[in-house]
């Protein structure tokens, strides 16, 4: 959109540098908050911080906050679905469509798996292929269906790459099996943490307990149960061979190499415990998680495709606010109350968002934000800001029409980006009702004025906000003017 204002305005050369003094007193403020998608989120961890709430006390402990019956389950499924379905109405030749489709496919199928899944993992060399040959000879004496998978090992070098891959991995297994070789080191605890907080059932198994003496090794494992809510495991995959001598009966000795059997006895125990009361519970909850996974990566591209149609809108709001502030210069704090938050423009993202409300609501929405605007204090800051940029360039006097322009499009954006925020944070319902809950808006709106506050942004963003108010030619003219004069 075209802003066509005939005012003129004595305005200088616009170079953008900004002065120290800004560089200053915003740099405590300004929250680098590096806007993460929900996707890089889930290659972050496999979306473990998904789960957050209700972990589990105990691994071994019926798992809280994860589903006890299939119909949960299948709910899940079916919320993904609805996602999905929402995609592809809004976005019927989105590339990822088949994909996600054939995912939910995939998960109906996995509600009646009969295998369980089983990760090895572990730092490296600390016994995950050993222990999982020991342990498929003892899978063969058992009922239960049970395939093992070793995962990279962990914390090898700084590959974040291999530790997320690995996590993703276990994430989509049924248990975990983490081994460590001693007490836990920093990196294989926070490990250990994010598996709980994922509600992925795990025990610590404590391998090559061999290598220590009696007490050494009880007191490693006492540490160990400490820190692990008790859910450890002392094993031996492979002992290491033991001298044996005998003394004969005629004083002569005999001394030979014997290599121990494996002891996982703690460890079979334990996990023949799991697998027969837990079995069921343990594919539900691994497909709950997935589906929740799945949901949580439609509902990403669904907001993508959102973003993508709104931000325009905002862009167009955001410059008639500026042309109607400039052309009508009203104090700062009045910017709001006239220009900035259109009512119209929060019906129009709320289209966009499936988010239907009447006229009356988008009114009340837009002089929420208003209102909160002042009280944040963000008109005085961006209008502060905005001025500060101008008259750090060679200007000595900026007409005041430009501020107030510069500012009521800065405050739409960020009402606007506000707005479509707050509405990615909606579910996603088959009927979605307009049920409007503005208790989070005040966070949001604080949150992406920080976002929209970075140096460089601000910059960029007045010198748009100039060349749109004062027409290429005014401006070149008046910088002609200036130099004459000066
Ligand atoms: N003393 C002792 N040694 C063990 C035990 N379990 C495994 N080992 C030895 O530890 C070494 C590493 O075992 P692996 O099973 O290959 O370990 P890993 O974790 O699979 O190693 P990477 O896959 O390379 O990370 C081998 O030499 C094993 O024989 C144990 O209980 N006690
Ligand atoms: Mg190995």
């Amino acid at each position: 959109m075209v802003v066509k204002l005939q005012r003129p305005i004595l305005v200088g050369g616009l170079g953008l540098s900004f002065s120290l003094w800004i560089l200053q007193s915003w740099h405590h403020s300004i929250v680098q908050l590096s806007e993460f998608g929900l996707l890089s989120a889930l290659a972050v961890g496999g979306g473990l911080w998904l789960f957050q709430q209700n972990r589990p006390k105990r691994s071994l402990d019926k798992l809280d906050g994860m589903p006890t019956d299939r119909a949960t389950v299948e709910s899940a499924i079916a919320k993904a679905e609805t996602v999905i379905n929402q995609l592809a109405q809004e976005a019927e030749n989105h590339v990822a469509l088949a994909a996600l489709r054939e995912q939910v496919a995939q998960l109906v199928l996995e509600l009646d798996r009969q295998e369980i899944k089983l990760a090895v993992t572990g730092g490296k060399f600390v016994g995950k292929s050993t222990l999982i040959k020991v342990l498929s000879n003892w899978q063969q004496g058992i009922q239960q269906k049970v395939s093992f998978y070793e995962t990279a090992p962990l914390f090898t070098e700084v590959d974040e790459r291999s530790h997320t891959a690995a996590l993703v991995e276990m994430n989509h297994s049924d248990f975990v099996l983490f081994l460590t070789n001693g007490d836990l080191t920093d990196s294989e605890f926070q490990t250990l943490q994010q598996l709980k907080s994922a509600n992925q059932p795990t025990i610590l198994v404590f391998n090559k307990q061999d290598q220590y003496l009696a007490d050494e090794r009880a007191s490693v494992l006492l540490s160990l149960k400490q820190r692990m809510e008790n859910n450890v495991v002392a094993t031996a995959a492979s002992p290491v061979p033991i001298k044996v001598r005998k003394h004969e009966a005629d004083g002569s000795v005999q001394e030979w190499m014997e290599q121990p059997a494996s002891d996982i006895q703690q460890l079979t125990q334990q996990l023949s415990e799991v697998l027969l009361q837990q079995g069921q519970y343990l594919v539900w909850a691994t497909t709950f998680r997935k589906a929740r996974l799945l949901k949580a990566e439609a509902k990403n591209l669904l907001n993508g495709t959102r973003r993508d149609r709104a931000t325009p809108v905002i862009e167009q709001y955001q410059w008639i606010a500026a042309a109607a502030a400039f052309a009508n210069p009203v104090p700062a704090l009045d910017i709001l109350a006239t220009a900035a938050i259109n009512a119209q423009m929060v019906m129009d993202l709320g289209n966009t968002y499936q988010q239907k409300f009447s006229l009356e609501q988008a009114q009340t929405v837009a002089g929420t934000m208003g209102s909160l605007m002042v009280k944040l204090g963000l008109v005085e800051l961006s209008t502060k800001a905005v001025s500060t940029v101008l008259k750090s360039n060679a200007i000595t006097f900026v007409a005041g029409g430009v501020v107030q322009g510069v500012s009521a499009a800065y405050l739409t954006r960020v009402a606007g980006l506000s707005l479509i925020e707050y509405f990615e944070q909606q579910e996603i319902a088959i009927a979605s009702d307009s049920n409007l809950n503005l208790d989070k808006l005040p966070q949001t709106l604080h949150k992406v004025f920080q976002q929209n506050q970075q140096i460089a942004f601000l910059q960029g963003f007045v010198k748009q906000g100039v060349k749109r108010l004062l027409p290429e030619a005014q401006q070149v003219e008046l910088v002609g003017a200036q130099k004459a004069i000066g």
